[in-house]
Parts: structure tokens; sequence; C-alpha cells
């Protein structure tokens, strides 16, 4: 798959305040516990290449604080997600040459991992066969 990292991780230190659920693969994610393929990041916000992906270049786009509802986010989070889904959506569309992609983010029992994603997933190109 053709990468399209647009920002390297930096490891600063997140402020003592932020929500942290220890055992949430996100959290472990932000606080360098656990890898991930890191797509973009910035001080609110971290993209990551989904670890099941649906088609190649699924990437998740996080709050690196831990809420697990977005309708609960802080208005500070919910503006950073939006340029980041924004940011990495269009680095995803120029890399892979194709403009088609979906955007979702499941709440509750629609969510697996508890912790506010949005998923931004290549779509199949106009005409192909792939489903
Ligand atoms: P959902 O909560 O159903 O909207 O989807 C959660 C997604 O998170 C699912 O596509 C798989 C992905 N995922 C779960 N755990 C990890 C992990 O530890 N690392 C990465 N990169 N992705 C994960």
């Amino acid at each position: 798959m053709t990468s399209f990292i647009i920002k390297a991780h930096e490891n600063r230190p997140l402020p003592e305040a932020w929500k942290v659920d220890p055992d949430c693969p996100f959290c472990r994610i932000v606080r360098g516990e656990a890898p991930a393929f890191r797509l973009y990041e910035n001080d609110l916000v971290a993209a990551f290449l989904d670890i099941h992906p649906l088609r190649p270049g699924h990437a998740l786009v996080i709050p690196k604080t831990h809420y697990s509802r977005v309708s609960e986010l802080p208005p500070e989070f919910s503006a950073a997600l939006g340029v980041a889904v924004s940011t990495v959506a269009h680095a995803m569309t120029e890399a892979l040459h194709n403009t088609a992609l979906n955007v979702v983010c499941n709440q509750e029992y629609a969510q697996a991992v508890p912790h506010v994603h949005y998923h931004i997933i290549p779509a199949p190109r106009a005409g192909s066969s792939e489903s």
C-alpha cells in the first residue's frame, strides 16, 4: 500500500488533567505503550492505521483524551478531530489516487473500542469489481 504518513509521532507529554483509561487500546497507543502505524498527530489528536482494515489504508482518527461518546467530546477536541479527519482524508485520496471514501463514527453498543474514533475507509474505485 502507498504510505500516507503526514506527521511523525513526537512523544510529547500529555496534560495530567486529560482522561485516560489504562485498559483502553487507543489510550495505550496515545501513551506509546502499544504499537501502531501512525499517520498524523498534533497536540490534541492522533491518526493511525486500523489493525483490522476493511480495506487497505483504513485509518482511525482519535482524540488523545479518553471519551467514549462523540456526543460528549469537549469542543476543542471535536474541532481538532474535524480538521484531522479532513487532513487524513486528503492525504489518503492523494496517496491512493482515489477520492472515494467512507467516514464512520460508531457510538456505544455500535462501537467495539470505547474511545471516540472516526474510521476513514477508502472505497472501491468507481467501476471496479472490488466490493
Ligand atoms: P469500532 O469500535 O467498532 O468502531 O471499531 C474499532 C476499530 O478499532 C476496529 O476496526 C479495529 C480497531 N482496533 C481495535 N484495537 C486496535 C488496536 O489495538 N490498534 C489498532 N491500530 N486498531 C485497533
